[in-house]
């Protein structure tokens, strides 16, 4: 078979040209001389897809000869973006790509554009599972990922008389060139039903969980090539079928339609992404999604390792580890107890042990409102024995708990599983960390709230057992391929220029060479045409989504990011109003010489989330007055950018000079897109949060525009403003009047009465600190906001000043890149490591 396969060069630019016109005859039923743009994109995705094949496959081969350590990353989301032009980087096949593509008189960034944005997550942790793949990919890492292949991705956001109206996204239209469907790889998942005992084969007592409903978990892979290396990672995702049997009784009875119907229904399974990244709610079908995927990817790896021969289950730590992405895989814990025990007959004892040191940890979010509590009805009802057993584990380590601490100590009840109250419920966050070998948090400030704030009571314990590092810290980074590389080819051009080689692609340290040049004044202009090439691309973008002309001399000003109360985008409308404000005391003279600002704020928010569809209205609303009024367009324009999505982060990201990381400190676990913008020569006007605090130390406090209270000041704010004492600045006060006046409601009372509710719970000063007042502590940190804001005009009106800045942060990045948290990951909680794929084997 192998001497009939055609043989082609894979980077030769007519060889694409054949594969593709095969692919448009055969593959899609197209003809030469008939087919649209969108075809083309679809036959280009082929010709990649044959080559990412082919790498994916003699990947897994090698993996496997090698018999090495495997990674598995379980995750509910991957906001991957497009596909075709980073595994073009990836593969190296930009120059034969463009070439081959010219000769057919087509434009390869217009086939780019034709693919939809798979958006098969919520924000922050989707997308960091996203560079995560890439970097294990080009870090040779035999690591895969497992998740949920939804039919509906995240919601596409549209904009309607200023408010957020969310539309379905089926992604998956006419089907994804870069998948390959696997009907061979399936497995079964139960729900519901109910636990009996009896014997095995052996005669042995055994547990059965019987009844219910199963439904089909079938793969579809997705290849995940790295860069410089040919190693090809896969992207595992679990699709919802109707199980295999039919029902024969059903068949004849006049119930047919109803069986058929019921067997549907098991697809509603994997159908839709919940589009919420802040609070919980216990929905059902929620808690069955993850089960159905944990449930699948488990019985996958363990089927790869008892495929090999002369296994033995007491190697299994030698070969496997697993990253839980947050609390939404970790029924794994239970999970992985069930196959062991129940399935593969493993004794309980050393299950637990196996378990505990295969299963990790990563933890997202300091909100305790976003930590995921099961009732343990619907635990009971949908998976009996995953009670039965946490049941068991949990009994254990109380009666372990009470030999430390005494039967009643206040400990126990903070780290059992079990929360008691009218509705009893499980604490996936407890079972997560009782089931890992390592917990993290994701930027150093973040690691140590979880110890301190979020589970003090696990890290004391930790430390009482003398293993204080179980909490680990992993400060999370983003992939240059996708953020530098392909978001900003002028960019990556200079830096491989002046450092005369790509090598900096995978090793960031490489980019301090460009130091030398920061003040050089070659490099200057370089850089600035660089940015000024951006803007163009962002204002062609901003004129197409929000009809909108915006001068691309003016200083750009970004906030894209969930829209949640605690990034506080409203303070951020707030002072764009407050400059409105300024600029309208001024004379016409005086304006000429005030610094031009477009303010761009992007973002998706809850469908439920009521303040937060407030805010963008606010922000809508806003732009309509300020960019019409003819005093002050010139200077300031404001626009909220519908549907941001990974694509649009791509070109608004490269553009920006300065972006917003403004939460109220010790809120942001850590935030990626703050990376992005500074290894693309912005500038950050933030807050002490998250890893702002790290990028701030690595590209020097000369970088930064810091403002705000830190992080330990916020108790000590609040209770003062209990006490009466928190003062809102006189500017601000302007703002709230003029909001409460009208300006900006549009003579629609609804909104009149939606902008006062904010500004008064802001001002209910009693309640800062809590849900009722001003939670986020915007009254307190704006006038440091302003202050920030006057010393970014002032730096900025120095352009060569600015530029220097630029280039310095942006050649100090190389903390950020996810090859450097990998690494540290791979090292330090998977023990695994890297397995390079030699050309020929
Ligand atoms: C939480 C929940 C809560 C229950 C409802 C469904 C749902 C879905 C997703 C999430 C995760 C939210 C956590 C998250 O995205 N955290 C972000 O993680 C980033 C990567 O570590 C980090 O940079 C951001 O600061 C953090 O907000």
């Amino acid at each position: 078979l192998w001497k009939l396969m055609d043989t082609y060069e894979p980077n030769d630019p007519e060889s694409i040209q054949k594969s593709f016109a095969r692919h448009l005859e055969y593959s899609l039923a197209c003809t030469r001389f008939n087919f649209t743009m969108e075809d083309a994109y679809r036959a280009a995705g082929l010709v990649l897809r044959d080559r990412l094949l082919e790498s994916l496959n003699d990947t897994n081969d090698y993996y496997r000869k090698m018999d090495v350590k495997r990674g598995y990353y379980l995750s509910a989301e991957y906001l991957i973006g497009r596909h075709m032009q980073n595994a073009i980087a990836n593969l190296d096949l930009e120059q034969p790509f463009k070439e081959a593509f010219i000769g057919l008189g087509m434009e390869l960034e217009e086939l780019f554009h034709e693919e939809a944005d798979p958006a098969l997550g919520n924000g922050g942790l989707g997308r960091l599972a996203a560079c995560f793949l890439d970097s294990m990919a080009t870090l040779s890492l035999p690591c895969w990922g497992y998740g949920i292949r939804y039919s509906y991705g995240m919601f596409k956001q549209e904009i309607q008389n200023g408010r957020q109206v969310e539309c379905p996204d089926f992604w998956i239209g006419d089907g994804c060139p870069f998948e390959i469907p696997r009907p061979d790889i399936t497995y079964p998942v139960r729900l519901y039903g109910e636990v009996t005992h009896g014997e095995d084969e052996k005669g042995n007592w055994c547990v059965n969980w019987v009844g219910g409903e199963i439904v089909q978990a079938m793969a579809y892979d997705n290849p995940i090539p790295g860069f410089d290396t040919y190693n090809t990672n896969n992207l595992r995702l679990w699709r919802a079928c109707p199980s295999k049997e039919f029902d024969l009784d059903m068949f004849s009875a006049a119930a047919y339609a109803d069986s058929v119907e019921s067997r549907r229904k098991a697809e509603d399974l994997s159908a839709v992404l919940y589009p919420n990244d802040a609070t919980y709610e216990g929905k059902e079908l929620r808690l069955r999604q993850q089960y159905f995927f944990v449930s699948a990817s488990l019985q996958d790896l363990l089927r790869d390792f008892i495929k090999r021969p002369n296994y033995k289950w007491s190697e299994l730590p030698e070969k496997v580890a697993v990253q839980m992405n947050d609390t939404h895989p970790t029924i794994a814990v239970a999970e992985m107890m069930r196959l062991l025990v129940d399935v593969m007959h493993v004794h309980w004892e050393e299950a637990w042990d196996l378990t505990t040191k295969c299963l990790n940890y990563t933890n997202h979010t300091v909100m305790p409102e976003a930590l995921e509590k099961w009732p343990v009805e619907m635990i009971e009802r949908m998976l009996p024995r995953h009670l039965q057993i946490i049941g068991e584990l949990n009994l254990r380590w109380i009666k372990d708990l009470q030999k430390k601490y005494g039967d009643h100590s206040p400990v126990i009840s903070a780290l059992s599983i079990f929360e008691e109250g009218d509705i009893k419920k499980i604490r996936m966050g407890n079972l997560a960390i009782m089931g890992a070998n390592k917990v993290n948090g994701v930027a150093a400030i973040h690691t140590e709230i979880i110890k301190k704030e979020t589970f003090p009571e696990f890290y004391k314990y930790c430390c009482d057992i003398g293993k204080p590092d179980k909490i680990v810290n992993m400060t999370n980074g983003v992939t240059p391929r996708r953020w530098v590389h392909c978001a900003n080819p002028a960019l990556s051009a200079i830096f491989t220029k002046y450092l005369g080689s790509h090598e900096w692609l995978t090793d960031m340290t490489k980019l301090k060479g460009m130091l030398k040049f920061k003040e050089d004044s070659k490099l200057h202009s370089e850089w600035m045409e660089m940015k000024r090439e951006c803007k163009a691309k962002l204002a062609a973008f901003v004129k197409e989504k929000c009809d909108l002309d915006i001068d691309q001399d003016a200083l750009i000003d970004i906030q894209i990011k969930r829209i949640h109360e605690y990034k506080r985008q409203l303070m951020n409308i707030l002072y764009v109003i407050h400059r409105y404000q300024e600029l309208k005391k001024k004379s016409p003279g005086e304006r000429e010489k005030t610094q031009k600002r477009v303010v761009l704020i992007g973002g998706k928010a809850a469908s439920a989330y009521v303040n937060a569809k407030i805010i963008i209205k606010l922000i809508s609303n806003v732009g309509k007055v300020i960019n019409k009024d003819p005093d002050t367009s010139k200077y300031l324009k404001v626009a909220f950018v519908p549907n941001y999505c990974v694509s649009a982060a791509q070109v608004m990201i490269p553009a920006s000079d300065i972006s917003e990381h403004i939460s109220t400190a010790g809120t942001e676990a850590s935030g990626t897109s703050n990376m992005k913008f500074v290894m693309n020569g912005g500038l950050i006007v933030g807050t002490m949060d998250g890893a702002n605090i790290e990028i701030r130390e690595e590209c020097g406090e000369d970088t930064m525009f810091i403002f705000g209270c830190l992080e330990h000041q916020v108790a000590d704010i609040a209770a003062k403003a209990k006490s009466g004492h928190y003062p809102i600045d006189s500017r601000l006060q302007a703002v709230f009047q003029a909001i409460r006046n009208g300006d900006f409601s549009h003579g629609e009372p609804e909104a009149q009465a939606e902008f006062c509710s904010l500004v008064d719970r802001l001002c209910n000063i009693q309640a800062a600190g809590t849900w009722d007042g001003d939670k986020y502590l915007v009254i307190s940190d704006f006038p440091s906001f302003i202050d920030a804001q006057a010393r970014v005009d002032a730096t900025y009106a120095d352009k060569a000043k600015w530029c220097k800045l630029s280039i310095q942060a942006a050649s100090s990045m190389a903390k950020f890149s996810t090859d450097r948290t990998i690494k540290e990951y791979a090292e330090v909680i998977w023990g695994v490591k890297p397995a390079v794929r030699p050309l020929e084997d």
